[in-house]
């Protein structure tokens, strides 16, 4: 089984990634989580090119450094994890360009992404998207609280997240079968629980009514 997350920065993605880690764990699952960007040696060395606020990279290129991040976690990391029977938890996957590059940055519609995002990935969609949906002040105040300093991402401006947020919601409301919209403003245990069952509505095999 393969789960996303998805969110704005500071939408709570791995607080939730952390319970449901242990939650899967608990049933017996092995459980595999990586990060976007990064996850593998060459991910996490375009990962540190991604955020340096010192760095300033143009939108394509930004785009198709995302991307190669993805490619390279997905032949390396996810594809074998999940051949082994193992579920994954990514924080963040291909929705992520949509949202911010395509969104965010304005630089491509849907549909061109959509097959973009097929042959970088090489065709793996996951089973599950959770979307943790935040209004795009309280997260900043997240982050303000957290740090006062902005990667090159989060430095991108308001406007920018705003967009961003729009964006994912467009996205969400596409695939209702995939996506599952939950509150981030609500607390952190309810939320957990929430997730939790509808990874057993998509898991038979954890103890929930499939759909
Ligand atoms: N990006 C990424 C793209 O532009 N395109 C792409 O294709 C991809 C893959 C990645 C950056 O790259 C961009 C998006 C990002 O800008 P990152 O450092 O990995 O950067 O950043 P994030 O994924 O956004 O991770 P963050 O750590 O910033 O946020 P999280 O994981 O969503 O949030 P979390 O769990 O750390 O929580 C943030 C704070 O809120 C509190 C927590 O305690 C923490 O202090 N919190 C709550 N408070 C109240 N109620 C709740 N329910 C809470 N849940 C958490």
């Amino acid at each position: 089984m393969f789960i996303s997350f998805e969110g704005l920065d500071g939408s709570g993605k791995t607080t939730q990634i952390e319970r449901l880690h242990a939650r899967l764990e608990a049933a017996g699952k092995t459980v595999v989580r990586v990060r976007e960007p990064g996850g593998t040696a060459v991910s996490e060395r375009i990962r540190s090119l991604l955020l340096d606020p010192d760095a300033p990279i143009v939108p394509r290129a930004e785009l198709l450094l995302f991307s190669a991040a993805r490619a390279q976690v997905c032949d390396e990391i996810i594809r074998p994890a999940l051949r082994s029977g193992d579920v994954v938890i990514a924080d963040r996957f291909f929705d992520s360009t949509t949202a911010y590059q395509g969104g965010g940055r304005g630089l491509a519609n849907p549909d061109w992404l959509g097959d973009f995002h097929r042959f970088v990935t090489d065709g793996l969609v996951p089973d599950l998207t959770v979307y943790l949906r935040l209004d795009p002040e309280t997260a900043l105040a997240r982050r303000r609280a957290r740090s006062a300093t902005d990667d090159r991402m989060e430095a991108s401006g308001q406007k920018f997240f705003d967009r961003v947020a729009k964006a994912y919601d467009t996205l969400a409301a596409s695939e209702p079968e995939r996506f599952v919209v939950l509150n981030a403003a609500l607390p952190v245990e309810v939320l957990a629980e929430a997730i939790w069952r509808d990874v057993r509505r998509v898991d038979g095999n954890l103890g929930g009514a499939r759909r």
